[in-house]
This record gives C-alpha cells, sequence and structure tokens, in this order.
C-alpha cells in the first residue's frame, strides 16, 4: 500500500457546492474511514456461496437485484417491441481509406422520439464478421474525427448551454476527441467501434426523468428504485448491442462495452445487467463506478448524489454521508461479470476518482471468478503506472489526468484481442 500512499495527494480539499456548503473531499489514505467490505459470496438468507451454480441460481441474481435496487434503478427489459433501425449513411474510404463508416439511426417507439444515430466503423481490412468496441460519447459523433461528412450532433450533448447556437458549437468540437476515440489504432487492429452520443438516449441533467427515453417506458415519476439516467445509457448501449446483431459484417458475440468516468460507470452497468457484453472495460469511473463506496475518497455518494441528482434512483439517496450503511459495495458490481473479462483503469492525476478505490473493487471481486477457478488479477496492490495486470480480470493506472487516450486504448486493444480476437493474435 506504501506506493498507493505517495500517489494520493496528502491533502483535504474544501470544495463549494452548489447550495453554497462547504464539502471535503477526503484525498488523505490515512483518512479513510474503517469499513467492512461486504463478503460478495454471503447468502442474504445466510449460508455461503460455494459452487458456480450457487451463484449463478442465488448469489448473482440477488446481488444484482440489490444494487439496482439500491442504486442505478431498474430499467425495461429487452429489446420494444417498436426497436427499428435504419442505416442512413456509408462512406467507403473513412479514415484515410481504413475504414467503412456508416451512420445508422435507431429507434425505439414507432413515430415517437428519441432516436439515436449511431456511427459505425468497419476494418476495411477484414476477411469476415469482427469483433466490435460499443460505447457512448458526450458531445456526439463529430467530436471523434474533423471529417466533415460526419453528421453534426443538433440535439443535447453534455455540456450544452441554454440559447448557444449549436450548429456552431457542433461545427466546433469536430475531431475534438479524436485522442479519445484512436479509430485508426482500433480499426487496424481489427475490430469495428459503434458509439452514439449518450445525450441520444437521455440528456445529462435533472428534469424528474421526463425526457430521453424514460417517458417511453415509465408513466410518471420513477419510483425510488426505478431507473435513472446511468440506466438509461446503459439499457442504450445493450439497444445497440441489438443494432449490432442486426450488422452482418459484425460478430455480436464478441463485443467489448466500454466507457470514460459517468460513461465507464454506465458501461460496467451495462456490463453487469446485459451478459451478451464478452468483455466490459471502465475508464476513470469513480464514484458509482468502480471505486469502492465505502472508502469516501475523492468524490462520495453524497457530493455524487448532490451535483448528479438524475445519475442514479431515488432509494441511493439514502447513502449520502452514510456509506457505512450501504448492503454491498462497487467489487460486488464488477463481481457481476464473472466468468467475462472485465477491465478497469485509472489515471495518477485523477485522485478524484479514487485509482486505489478502483484497484481494491477489482481485487476483492476476485472471490468469485476464483467460484469459475480462472486465474485473475496476479498481484495484491496497485501496479506501477503504465503497468497492464492481471489476465481475465485486468487494471492499470496511467501517469497523467482524467482522460482516455492512445495508452489506455493499447491497453484494452491487448486485453480484448486476449479475450475477443481468436483471429486477430
Ligand atoms: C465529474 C463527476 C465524476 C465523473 C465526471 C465525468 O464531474 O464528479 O463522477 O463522472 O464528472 O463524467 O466527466
Amino acid at each position: 500500500m506504501r506506493r498507493a500512499c505517495s500517489l494520493v495527494f496528502a491533502a483535504v480539499a474544501l470544495i463549494q457546492s452548489a447550495d453554497g456548503q462547504k464539502l471535503v473531499a477526503n484525498y488523505n489514505e490515512s483518512k479513510v474511514p474503517d469499513y467492512d467490505l461486504p463478503d460478495p459470496l454471503l447468502l442474504a438468507g445466510g449460508g455461503r456461496v460455494s459452487s458456480v451454480a450457487e451463484w449463478e441460481e442465488k448469489g448473482r441474481p440477488a446481488t444484482l437485484k440489490l444494487i439496482e435496487n439500491e442504486m442505478y434503478g431498474r430499467m425495461p427489459v429487452g429489446k420494444p417491441a417498436g426497436f427499428k433501425v435504419v442505416l442512413d449513411k456509408e462512406e467507403e474510404d473513412a479514415v484515410g481509406g481504413r475504414a467503412v463508416r456508416r451512420e445508422y439511426l435507431i429507434s425505439f417507439a414507432e413515430g415517437k422520439g428519441p432516436e439515436v444515430r449511431m456511427l459505425l466503423y468497419l476494418p476495411k481490412n477484414r476477411t469476415g464478421p469482427v469483433p466490435a468496441f460499443v460505447g457512448l460519447n458526450f458531445r456526439g459523433n463529430q467530436c471523434l474525427e474533423e471529417d466533415t461528412r460526419i453528421t453534426p450532433e443538433l440535439g443535447y450533448v453534455v455540456g450544452s448551454r441554454k440559447g448557444e447556437d449549436r450548429r456552431a458549437k457542433a461545427e466546433s468540437m469536430r475531431g475534438s476527441a479524436a485522442g479519445r476515440w484512436p479509430v485508426a489504432m482500433i480499426v487496424e487492429s481489427g475490430f469495428a467501434l459503434a458509439t452514439a452520443c449518450c445525450g441520444n438516449i437521455d440528456p445529462d441533467y435533472h428534469d424528474g426523468w421526463k425526457n430521453g427515453v424514460h417517458p417511453l417506458f415509465t408513466e410518471g415519476d420513477p419510483k425510488p428504485d426505478e431507473w435513472g439516467t446511468i440506466s438509461a445509457w446503459a439499457w442504450g448501449l445493450s439497444r445497440l448491442l441489438d443494432a449490432l446483431e442486426g450488422i452482418k459484417e459484425v460478430e455480436a458475440r464478441r463485443v467489448a462495452v466500454i466507457g470514460h468516468s459517468r460513461l465507464g460507470k454506465t458501461s460496467l452497468w451495462a456490463g453487469a445487467t446485459d451478459p451478451r457484453f464478452q468483455v466490459v472495460i471502465s475508464n476513470n469511473s469513480g464514484c458509482g463506478g468502480a471505486a469502492l463506496s465505502k472508502r469516501a475518497f475523492g468524490e462520495t455518494v453524497g457530493r455524487i448524489n448532490r451535483s448528479f441528482p438524475h445519475w442514479f434512483n431515488g432509494n441511493f439517496k439514502k447513502y449520502d454521508g452514510n456509506e457505512k450503511a450501504l448492503p454491498f459495495d462497487q467489487h460486488q458490481l464488477i463481481a457481476l461479470m464473472a466468468p467475462r473479462a472485465v477491465y478497469v483503469a485509472s489515471a495518477t492525476k485523477d485522485q478524484w476518482a479514487d485509482p486505489q478505490g478502483e484497484f481494491l473493487s477489482v481485487l476483492h471481486a476476485q472471490p468469485v471468478y476464483d467460484l469459475y477457478r480462472k486465474s485473475s488479477l496476479g498481484v495484491t496492490e496497485i501496479p506501477a503506472p503504465g503497468q497492464s495486470v492481471g489476465s481475465l480480470t485486468g487494471y492499470h493506472l496511467r501517469d497523467g489526468k482524467h482522460d482516455v487516450t492512445p495508452e489506455d486504448w493499447a491497453f484494452y486493444l491487448a486485453f480484448a484481442k486476449r479475450h475477443l480476437g481468436e483471429d486477430l493474435r
């Protein structure tokens, strides 16, 4: 733990909340409260899971239900009756001739919005169906590349301001997320990439869950156990996978779901709720994602619920300033991926997301992976920056700030090749 301690800022920062109250964020390892992590194999009615069958029949469903009920909220099940996918655009010469690029329009209810614009890249150099990465983006598909042929996102995006000229803003952001989405590197590694703007599924602000896909499936206000925005986004990722299942150039049984930050929380929840995702990747997801809540290090449950009351469900507010009362922690979310592959990454300067807590979640998911006798992390301490550890579960700490970079992607591509790319190695 010594190395981890040297990585944290030995400081306690005072942060002003929206209502003017001073909130203290702890960045000091020695001030992490004492906490007991629930045993992921303990059964609520007593007894402990001791076999894969018992985990799959009792342990896993109970854990999933608990986390759904107390945190992310219940989402509608499966592909809706009105689900429709229409090919809108195709270019044969994208990414300097390396990829075919398509745009599809996905809708969920006949004649009713919202509509999701999925951008898909297929490697030009392919002989059969290819494995794929799927992940949501913050500010529109046109942020991935400077290519003016990509349809600009004119609807709500993360960071939209009232009254702004959306078209001018969207155009000014062309290619701004190219570092986060190194498309050439992805297609050259043999993978397809599918993405869509998260705001197409649910805008990222609190309106009592009245917009986005919520009103299509929930009448009136959602109940305290029903879906917040992260659940809506995760549901949307499953719908992108439904769309990929209908695209013959993609092999939908070999798909990795990926996300950064709030969308990393989302990729984890999508992986937990939809076992079709064979690889699940969380980049700097922090509180409400991979980080253990009970450590209350950096961003806490109280802080996140105050700043983003729409991300989680009503029940999760019970734990504001009271992480001790949480009947689970995020290692149990990671354990829900077993025996599929899951990878978590942190950044040294992203203490708000608690790198140590993110590492510990993966470590403490191990008992469930052990049931499957699958080798796993192989270390018990956070690795040095720039080093990737693990096999079926994986982790790295990148030197630098809160972001996704080509360095992160190099690790993700190697991990995905190991688990999905039988023909790509
Ligand atoms: C921050 C939030 C984090 C993280 C991040 C992001 O403001 O506190 O939990 O999700 O936003 O998504 O960029």
